[in-house]
């Protein structure tokens, strides 16, 4: 395991410093199935896919569902099927960043795999991290996968619409997050409902923009 975390590592590195070069933002966007990943993904590009240049891999065990829903945006689009794998690897994502138009790139993100566990084990290069929760898997998900949000930069608490059906308590989800990583950002909001977005849109925008203007900072 080490062995193959090491082989990842050095790659993720190569990755990085290539989008670095090319002032490519990439978001690794990690939840469990159904959380609303590429739900997130189509209001990203409803919003944001005139001001920016966006590009979208999708990592996906076997079909190109979640590609095909995002055609509509006419924005570059490549499907990696882990065919059973659990996770995307650096290994992966290099082999298809040549599919893309780098130099005319503003921002990359990457559905990963659902699956709490494994896709954060594995540096894909990326910028950061983004963990995706919806509010009907329940508030214990920051204490019992507490990696994922150890390593984000941001979580997105989904489906904020549906959270008066549930008992997920948003204060001990909250308390819980912060015990784990107390700087991490939280975003409360309904990727179908819309509630909370534009604050989403505003981050990310600054996001794209600060690296725009001093990528050897940011990276
Ligand atoms: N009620 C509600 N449903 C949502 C929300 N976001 C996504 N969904 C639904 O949840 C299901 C899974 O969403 P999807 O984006 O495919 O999740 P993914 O597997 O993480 O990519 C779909 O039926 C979405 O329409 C939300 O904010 N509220
Ligand atoms: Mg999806």
């Amino acid at each position: 395991m080490k062995n193959i975390l090491d082989r990842n590592q050095n790659k993720a590195n190569e990755v990085r410093n290539l989008l670095a070069s090319r002032k490519v933002l990439m978001v690794n966007i990690i939840s469990s199935p159904g959380a609303g990943k590429t739900t997130l993904l189509e209001r990203t590009c409803e919003a944001l896919a005139s001001k920016f240049r966006i590009g979208v891999i999708e990592g996906d065990v076997t079909t190109d569902r979640d590609a095909q829903r995002l055609k509509k945006y006419n924005i570059p689009i490549v499907v990696i099927n882990t065919e059973g794998g659990c996770h995307l690897d650096s290994h992966s994502i290099s082999k298809v960043l040549d599919s893309f138009d780098l130099d005319n790139l503003d921002v990359l993100f990457v559905e990963n795999v659902g699956n709490l566990i494994c896709p954060s084990q594995f540096d894909l290069g990326e910028t950061f991290k983004l963990a995706v929760v919806s509010t009907a898997e329940g508030d214990d998900k920051p204490d019992k996968y507490p990696m994922l949000f150890r390593e984000a930069k941001a979580v997105l608490l989904n489906k904020i619409d549906l959270i008066q059906y549930t008992n997920f308590n948003h204060e001990n989800f909250t308390r819980d997050l912060k015990k784990i990583n107390g700087k991490i950002l939280q975003f409360d909001v309904s990727c179908t409902r819309g509630d909370g977005l534009e604050e989403w849109f505003k981050w990310i925008t600054d996001q794209i923009s600060h690296l725009t203007s001093e990528p050897e900072a940011y990276f």
